[in-house]
């Protein structure tokens, strides 16, 4: 019997692409989209979609029953940035939402659970370069304190009761599909659309701020490869390194020079300078590429080439 599975935060950044990587491997009607709005009507209208608050246990356990669902993807957060803003909404949706499913599973309601996690656990005092998976982690964003948080709960509950989690610590992802919204690494995104329509990008870090990026694929596929390894494979269960490229703003901005010459970039760091530059600027994840075989395909140029191809159409 295929798997059902249920994806919460379906309209954010991840949540968008990978519902439509889901469809395609299992389903279009074995993948339950859900989120707290209809923000995204391409997503709403392609497929099975539930209105559903993640603070909400019941509105979860509802669903998986009407559903027989299997598998969920927990993708619904508060991210860096607008967790400053709003630390105790950050600390409600993000950890609550995952208590919530961790339940769901341990009292047998589901299978396999996929819960995001982030370099933000990390912290000023974890070594900046190459980061290794085992490290000390003293995370200054409450957003950080969350996926640390989530991280221990979610070893916990497989050590404890057997559940079946798995995590990844994504780095900031770049697409060009749906936008990311409140993160520090945000501003890698908006400077191709900024390059695309407008020619110039105000950037809200520092030239020099290197931090760990990666490509949407790499990060869907990552995501994907990890909940169909075989649990034998899976030593970590809080959450696994993961890492494809790091770059600066100054770096991304003369791979998009490449294909447009004029554009231009001034730099105006604000609050977000400060996340940024407690996180680290490489991350070292042979612990996932041994374990279940990750490795990622785009470079800065590749990815840019890509950002560029896809946002132009985009404009026309
Ligand atoms: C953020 O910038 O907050 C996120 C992340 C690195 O988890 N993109």
């Amino acid at each position: 019997m295929s798997s059902k599975i249920l994806i919460i935060g379906a309209c954010g950044q991840i949540g968008t692409e990978l519902t439509t990587k889901l469809r395609e491997l299992y389903g279009v009607d074995n993948v339950i989209a859900s989120d707290i709005n209809t923000r995204n009507l391409d997503l709403v209208n392609s497929g099975p979609f539930e209105i559903i608050d993640a603070k909400n246990f019941n509105a979860i356990k509802d669903c998986c029953k009407n559903y027989n669902i299997d598998t969920v993807y927990l993708m619904a957060a508060l991210l860096s940035a607008t967790g400053e803003k709003y630390p105790m909404e950050a600390w409600d949706l993000n950890m609550n939402s995952l208590f919530h499913v961790l339940n769901l599973a341990k009292g047998g309601a589901l299978k396999k659970v996929f819960w995001p996690s982030s370099i933000a656990v990390f912290g000023p005092t974890t070594p900046k370069e190459n980061t290794p998976q085992h490290t000390i982690c003293e995370p200054t964003t409450v957003y950080g304190i969350t996926k640390q948080v989530g991280e221990r709960w979610c070893e916990y509950y497989h050590k404890k009761y057997g559940v079946d989690v798995r995590s990844i610590r994504y780095p900031g992802i770049i697409s060009h599909k749906a936008m990311p919204g409140g993160g520090t690494t945000d501003y890698a995104v908006e400077i191709y659309h900024k390059a695309i329509k407008e020619g110039t990008y105000e950037c809200f870090l520092s030239e020099d701020t290197m931090l760990p990026m990666m490509f949407m694929e790499d990060a869907i596929k990552a995501t994907t490869d990890l909940m169909k390894a075989p649990a034998e494979k899976i030593n970590i269960r809080s959450a696994y390194n993961l890492a494809a490229i790091s770059f600066t703003p100054k770096e991304v901005f003369e791979s998009i020079q490449k294909h447009i010459p004029d554009f231009t970039i001034t730099y105006k760091p604000d609050f977000r300078q400060a996340i940024a530059d407690s996180w680290p600027s490489s991350i070292d994840d042979s612990t996932a590429r041994k374990d279940w075989g990750w490795q990622h395909d785009f470079d800065l140029d590749k990815m840019t080439q890509e950002m560029i191809e896809n946002l132009e159409k985009q404009v026309c």
